[in-house]
């Protein structure tokens, strides 16, 4: 069957399209997506991005353009190498590359920084006529009670207070929206890490956290107002809560994207040690990059 019931309550027959939920996007003249430097009268939507099939997020436009480069060597696409050229050279706020059916675009760190993107990326999607688009965060994160460079399969993301909900405030009010991922995109992604070896991975919860330092219970910010013990059971908490990895932008990507419907998840390699309780957490400077290793998930079986 062509039929896909998704838990953001809607049935999907056939193609699935990106979809905007806002009255006031049809009656506009022109859609200027200002932080991505493209819009609707300036540049054929369609025609640059309508067989995109897959979008690959990640927070530092190096590692996005690594990755650009890498996915053009595993789809065999390297004969068009000088093509490689950032979309959105026009503004220093993002970058973004395309490589056949794939988009690889960076969105910075944090909430408000990934969300602008997503605005205006969903938005492209959508102009662009993009039908079955598959969304994927890949990044770094801080591991909880892990090895030290597994690779987090994201099934839910949850906020500081272990909740799957992303609280979106709209003017004065704020809404509340669920940050379930694709569970069955989980669940694949993970079978197919498990084809690669000396490739630790696991699905767990992901939490998104407004702060690194003392968001996170790090001891190493200017400020830190709380005891190590207090962190330790903070964190002993949160992996009894199911959580494994804590990064800062899994809540806002899972609501906007399960909203308008893109099937969805994050793939982040816990980069930091915090194997909780027993070690402090390693600065992140002392840890390596990431490497390409930790693309290979996505990549793989959906060339
Ligand atoms: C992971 O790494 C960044 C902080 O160092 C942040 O964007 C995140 O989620």
């Amino acid at each position: 069957s062509n039929k896909s019931m998704r838990s953001d309550g809607n049935t999907y027959v056939g193609k699935r399209f990106v979809h905007v939920k806002n009255p006031y996007l049809d009656s506009m003249d022109e859609d200027i997506l200002y932080h991505l430097d493209l819009g609707t009268k300036t540049h054929d939507l369609p025609a640059m991005f309508g067989d995109v099939k897959f979008v690959c997020v990640g927070g530092s436009p190096k590692r996005m353009k690594a990755f650009a480069l890498f996915m053009q060597k595993e789809l065999r696409l390297e004969e068009s190498r000088e093509d490689i050229k950032d979309i959105c050279a026009g503004t220093d706020r993002y970058c973004m590359y395309k490589i056949g059916p794939v988009l690889s675009i960076s969105h910075g760190m944090g909430i408000p920084s990934i969300s602008i993107m997503l605005h205006e990326l969903i938005k492209l999607l959508h102009h662009a006529q993009c039908c079955d688009v598959t969304i994927i965060r890949i990044g770094t994160s801080g591991g909880i009670g892990i090895t030290p460079g597994s690779v987090v399969i994201t099934d839910t993301a949850v906020d500081s207070f272990f909740k799957p909900r992303f609280e979106q405030i709209i003017l004065d009010n704020i809404v509340t929206r669920s940050t379930e991922l694709d569970k069955a995109l989980a669940e694949e992604l993970f079978n197919y890490s498990k084809e690669i070896p000396n490739f630790p991975s696991l699905i767990g919860h992901t939490m998104c956290t407004y702060d690194f330092y003392e968001g996170q219970g790090r001891l190493d910010g200017a400020l830190c107002s709380f005891s190590r013990e207090k962190k330790v059971d903070y964190l002993k908490r949160a992996y009894k809560a199911g959580i494994r990895n804590i990064e800062m932008e899994s809540t806002v990507f899972a609501a906007m994207c399960r909203l308008c419907g893109l099937k969805d998840t994050t793939v982040l390699k816990a980069e930091l040690l915090l194997q909780c309780p027993l070690e402090d957490q390693t600065p992140r400077a002392q840890t390596k990059p990431p490497c390409i290793g930790c693309y290979r998930v996505p990549i793989l079986h959906h060339s």
